[in-house]
């Protein structure tokens, strides 16, 4: 199935699969009861398949524009752990010299944005997009939203001018159900993002699964294509995050995800599965000594 998936790739796609998942632990972890990181954080704990996956195909010049779940898509962007834990610390030696903290989370020496205004950093995904065609760039801008910013205006208005001006923008939507503790059933009338955009005229695809090689082989072919065509495209991913909405604290107890649905997500978890398939072949040890 994945005959162009080399030994390399799987053994940095599980490498992302468990930093981006190590620093969020160790993040919550150290978070109370020293209270030195004074801003609050959205943490990515089980949505981490998708950052570790697109990790492989982005270069330098390529931008990411996030959501306020951004932590494992600026390291996946190559983002450094150091700067990113200094800026939650207030640090001057952080990304944004300890003013952003982990909503506003940015560093332009890896073309990584993030802001908390829900869908904002989407439309300047679309701006970038346009510049990078208008000064004859080969880079690709790539936006990221969850399901509840997809419920925001002005990501109809991005779309459109993203597929009429023909702009090289890969969209990300990371659909966990939830927009803060409220489910999709109670907030749309239909719960598929991507049915919503391909009246854009915008090629979309979804993925229900969480293979991180069949991931691969899908985001190869969708980034190929946007190189080449300069259209955007846009790809929905059918996730679930392990912790609370905001902060280290978990919220389980106001009763608003029944339990089997979290435990059912427990069992599919990315980092856990990948593991397994990689350790059957034993590469798993190689992969060990670098974490
Ligand atoms: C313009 C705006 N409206 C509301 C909020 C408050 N808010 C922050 S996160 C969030 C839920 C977002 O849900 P989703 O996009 O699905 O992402 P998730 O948090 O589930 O990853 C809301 C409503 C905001 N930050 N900005």
């Amino acid at each position: 199935m994945t005959k162009n998936l080399k030994y390399k790739n799987k053994i940095k796609i599980y490498y992302y699969l468990k930093l981006i998942r190590e620093t969020q632990n160790q993040i919550i972890e150290r978070y109370h009861p020293a209270d030195k990181m004074r801003c609050p954080m959205h943490f990515c704990t089980g949505q981490e398949l998708m950052p570790s996956v697109l990790n492989q195909f982005l270069k330098k010049d390529d931008a990411i524009y996030s959501h306020h779940r951004s932590h494992g898509f600026y390291l996946a962007k190559g983002g450094s752990v150091k700067k990113m834990i200094a800026e939650f610390y207030g640090k001057n030696t952080g990304t944004n010299g300890g003013l952003a903290g982990s909503q506003e989370l940015s560093d332009t020496n890896v073309n990584f944005y993030s802001g908390t205004i829900l869908s904002g950093a989407l439309s300047m995904a679309v701006g970038d997009a346009y510049a990078k065609i208008y000064k004859n760039k080969k880079s690709i801008s790539v936006a990221v939203i969850g399901d509840g910013g997809m419920e925001e205006g002005i990501v109809y208005e991005s779309l459109n001018l993203a597929s009429k001006m023909k702009l090289p923008v890969l969209f990300i939507c990371e659909n966990n159900s939830y927009s803060t503790h409220t489910h999709l059933r109670e907030r749309v009338i239909n719960p598929k993002a991507y049915s919503k955009v391909i009246p854009f005229d915008i090629k979309c695809s979804y993925v229900n699964h969480q293979n991180p090689e069949k991931l691969y082989v899908k985001l190869d072919k969708i980034i190929k294509e946007i190189k080449k065509t300069k259209k955007p495209q846009f790809i929905e991913i059918q996730t679930y995050r392990f912790n609370g909405h905001v902060g280290p604290e978990g919220d389980d107890h106001f009763n608003y995800r029944p339990k089997n649905e979290i435990e059912n997500w427990k069992r599919k978890d990315p980092l856990i599965l990948y593991k397994k398939s990689l350790s059957k072949k034993l590469e798993i040890l190689k992969i060990l000594i670098l974490v």
